[in-house]
C-alpha cells in the first residue's frame, strides 16, 4: 500500500474514519461514503511555487496554479484504482476539499501537521501551503497519530488578519477576507476597502505569509501544479481552469474592477 499512496503524494497518513464521523460536513459528495467506511487516507499537496511566479501577482498562492480538484482527483483517483485492484472487495472512495470529511481535522489525526490557529494544517515540511485530498475506504488500516495537535499559538495570524476573523483558533467565515472575495452580490463599504487594500483579487494568504511555521515551507514538486502557473487574473483572463472559475465570470470582474478604483 505504502508505494501506491507514496506515487500519488509526498505526505499522507490515516485517520480512522470513528475519529470524524461525529464532525462530517453536510454535502451532497456525503452519499458516496462507503456504507461501513472505516478508515480515510488522507493526503497533503504541497502547491508553494518559487517566489518569482509571486512577484506581481494579484491572487492568492493557492490560485496561481491551475485549479487543483481535478489535478488532486486525478493523482488520488490513480491510487484508488490501484488500491482497488490489490484489496478486491473493499471500497476506495475519492474526495477532495468537496467532501465531507473535515480534511484540516482528519489530516492532524492522522499525524501529518499541526492545527494553526489560522484553522490550517500545518506540516513540517511544506508549511500550510498543501491541499488536502482523501480516499474513503471500508478496509480497516492499521494507523499512528490520532490526537490533534496544535501550533504554537503565537498570535501573528490572529494580528495580521485584516477582518479580524481568528479568535482563539476558530475562524469567523464572515469576516475572512478570502471568503469576501467569494461573495456574490453587493459587498459593504468595509469588505470593498479590505479588497482594496490587501492588492489581492481572490483568496488571501495574510495569516499564512506572518506564519513562523511558513518561514521554511519547501516549493511543490508536482508538475502539474508548477507548469500551469499563473500569477495574476487580468479582465480579459479566461477563466476556465483556474481556481476561481467555480465562483463564475461576474465576482472575479467586481474585484478586479475594485483594484481599478483604486
Ligand atoms: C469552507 C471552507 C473555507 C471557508 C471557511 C474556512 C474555515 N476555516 O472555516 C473559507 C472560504 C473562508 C475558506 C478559506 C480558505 N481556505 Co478553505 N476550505 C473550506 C472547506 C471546504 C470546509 C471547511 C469546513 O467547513 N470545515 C468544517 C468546520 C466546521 O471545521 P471546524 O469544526 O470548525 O474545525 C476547524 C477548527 O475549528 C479547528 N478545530 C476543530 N476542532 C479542533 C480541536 C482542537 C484541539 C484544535 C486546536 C482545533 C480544532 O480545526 C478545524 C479545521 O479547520 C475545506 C475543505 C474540507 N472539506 O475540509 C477547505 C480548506 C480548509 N480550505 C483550504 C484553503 C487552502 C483555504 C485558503 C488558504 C484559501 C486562500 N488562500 O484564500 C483560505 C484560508 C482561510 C482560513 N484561514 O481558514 C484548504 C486548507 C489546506 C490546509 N493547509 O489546511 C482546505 C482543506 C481545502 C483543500 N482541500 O485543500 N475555506
Amino acid at each position: 500500500m505504502k508505494n501506491i499512496l507514496d506515487e500519488a503524494s509526498p505526505l499522507w497518513g490515516i485517520c480512522p474514519f470513528g475519529a470524524v464521523k461525529d464532525n462530517l460536513i453536510d454535502c451532497r459528495a456525503k452519499q458516496r461514503l462507503p456504507v461501513n467506511s472505516r478508515s480515510v487516507i488522507i493526503m497533503a499537496f504541497p502547491y508553494l511555487l518559487d517566489e518569482k511566479y509571486y512577484e506581481n501577482s494579484n491572487i492568492s498562492k493557492y490560485s496561481v496554479p491551475a485549479d487543483y480538484h481535478p489535478i488532486v482527483t486525478a493523482r488520488l483517483e490513480t491510487a484508488a484504482v490501484k488500491l482497488r485492484e490489490k484489496y478486491a472487495g473493499y471500497e476506495f472512495e475519492v474526495f477532495a476539499d468537496n467532501s465531507p470529511i473535515p480534511e484540516v481535522r482528519a489530516a492532524s489525526i492522522a499525524g501529518i501537521g499541526v492545527i494553526g490557529s489560522n484553522s490550517l494544517l500545518i506540516t513540517e515540511k511544506y508549511g500550510s501551503f498543501v491541499f488536502l485530498g482523501e480516499i474513503v475506504t471500508d478496509m480497516p488500516i492499521a494507523h499512528e497519530g490520532g490526537e490533534i495537535r496544535e501550533c504554537l499559538r503565537c498570535g501573528r495570524c490572529t494580528a495580521a488578519c485584516p477582518g479580524g476573523a481568528i479568535t482563539d483558533g476558530r475562524i469567523d467565515r464572515e469576516k475572512c477576507l478570502s471568503h469576501i472575495t467569494q461573495k456574490k452580490g453587493a459587498l459593504s463599504e468595509e469588505e470593498i476597502e479590505m479588497i482594496k487594500k490587501s492588492g489581492c483579487i481572490w483568496g488571501c494568504d495574510i495569516c499564512q505569509n506572518v506564519c513562523p511555521l511558513n518561514k521554511s515551507a519547501e516549493t511543490t514538486g508536482i508538475s502539474e501544479f508548477e507548469n500551469t502557473a499563473l500569477g495574476r487574473a487580468e479582465s480579459d483572463t479566461p477563466i476556465e481552469g483556474r481556481a476561481y472559475a467555480w465562483r463564475g465570470e461576474k465576482v472575479i470582474r467586481r474585484n478586479i474592477d475594485l483594484q481599478k478604483e483604486k
